[in-house]
This record gives C-alpha cells, sequence and structure tokens, in this order.
C-alpha cells in the first residue's frame, strides 16, 4: 500500500512538472512568435460592432419572415427567409476577414429584433429603415479605414456599400410596390399576387454602378 501511495505521488509530481514545463514553453512560443494582427485596435472594435449589426439584421429578417408566414403569405416570407441568409453571410464575410487579418473576432450577444410589424406596409418600411441605418455604419467604417490608411479595410468596405445601395433599391421596390396596390389598405387580392411574384423575385436588385449599354 505504501507503494502504490508513492507511486502515485511520484505520478503527481511528474504531471507537475511536465505541466510547469509545457505551461513555459508555451509562454515562450508566445513571446517568440511575431504579432500577426494587421488590424487596428479601433478597426478591429468597429469590425466586431458590424458583424453583431449584420447578425442582428439576418435576426429581423428571420423576425419577419416568421410573421409574414405566419400570416399566410408564403412567397413574401420566403424571400425576407432567403435574406436573413444573406445577412449571414455578410456577418460571416466580416469574421472571416478580421481572422485573416491576424485580429481577434468576439462573439457577442445579439439584440432582439425589432418588435412585431403592425402590417406588411409597415413592416417593408421598417426594413427600409434598417438598412439605411446598416449603410451610415458601413460608411463610418468605409471613413474610418480611410483615415487610418487601412486600405485592405476599405476595399472590403466598398463591397458592402455596394450590397447596401442594392438592398435599399430592393427594400425600396418593395414599399413602392405595396404603395401603388394601396398602401395600408392593400387589398387581399393585391397581396396575394405580391405575394407569388416575391417567390420569385431575385435577392439582389441592380443597381445603378452595374448597368452599363450592352447591360441596361
Ligand atoms: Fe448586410 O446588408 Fe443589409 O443590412
Amino acid at each position: 500500500m505504501q507503494d502504490f501511495t508513492s507511486h502515485i505521488d511520484s505520478r503527481i509530481c511528474d504531471d507537475v512538472r511536465l505541466n510547469q514545463v509545457s505551461k513555459k514553453f508555451l509562454n515562450q512560443i508566445k513571446t517568440n512568435a511575431m504579432n500577426t494582427n494587421r488590424l487596428s485596435k479601433t478597426l478591429a472594435a468597429a469590425l466586431n460592432a458590424q458583424l453583431t449589426k449584420e447578425a442582428h439584421a439576418s435576426q429581423i429578417y428571420l423576425s419577419y419572415a416568421s410573421w409574414i408566414s405566419h400570416q399566410g403569405f408564403g412567397g413574401i416570407a420566403n424571400f425576407l427567409f432567403r435574406h436573413a441568409e444573406e445577412e449571414r453571410n455578410h456577418m460571416m464575410k466580416i469574421l472571416e476577414y478580421i481572422i485573416k487579418r491576424g485580429a481577434e473576432v468576439h462573439i457577442t450577444a445579439i439584440p432582439a429584433p425589432h418588435d412585431t410589424p403592425a402590417s406588411i406596409n409597415s413592416c417593408f418600411e421598417k426594413i427600409f429603415e434598417h438598412e439605411v441605418e446598416n449603410t451610415k455604419a458601413i460608411y463610418a467604417l468605409v471613413k474610418m479605414s480611410f483615415d487610418e490608411e487601412d486600405w485592405a479595410t476599405w476595399d472590403l468596405m466598398q463591397w458592402f456599400v455596394k450590397e447596401q445601395t442594392e438592398e435599399e433599391t430592393l427594400a425600396m421596390t418593395l414599399m413602392d410596390k405595396l404603395k401603388i396596390a394601396g398602401g395600408e389598405k392593400v387589398s387581399s387580392m393585391a397581396l396575394y399576387s405580391l405575394d407569388r411574384d416575391l417567390e420569385k423575385t431575385p435577392d439582389s436588385a441592380t443597381s445603378a454602378q452595374d448597368v452599363t449599354a450592352e447591360k441596361p
């Protein structure tokens, strides 16, 4: 018994020693490792915040899509569900970029989506407002990267600027379609055909800068 106890004791001592050695070794690696982060603290924080904003946008589309689906409009809901996925892709685009630049990603809580809209008309208006708000956040990032002369981030943000223009256009088109169909007073018949239209509507709108003489 005595032997067994001292054997265990010596194993524990070995483990502790091994642990200390590996900790020392890891710390050594850390201090010797080159700092590969190429994002400033400010930009990394702003990009992380934008990443959460994109996740929030996705939640907003998800909640509206679910609400509309519950009203029986599967086509509009499908369109919004697809868009929720697009917003999630935006989040991933920023997340991958932060990693690529050697900075740290911080995943935080996502704010709750907006309240349930009072009508489809107000739902489309809220989507538009949200897109415009997100565009402002993207513009702030463009300015920050410009001021810091971080051209890689600036370049990434150009993609987002273009994307936001498309999304605002798309949201505006939704509002216009509904306005023509009667706005708050839209008839069930008009909603029925809008529902069918949106089922097939492409996920992105053509923005002005993409239009050419050959492809008007
Ligand atoms: Fe992420 O594009 Fe809209 O919000």
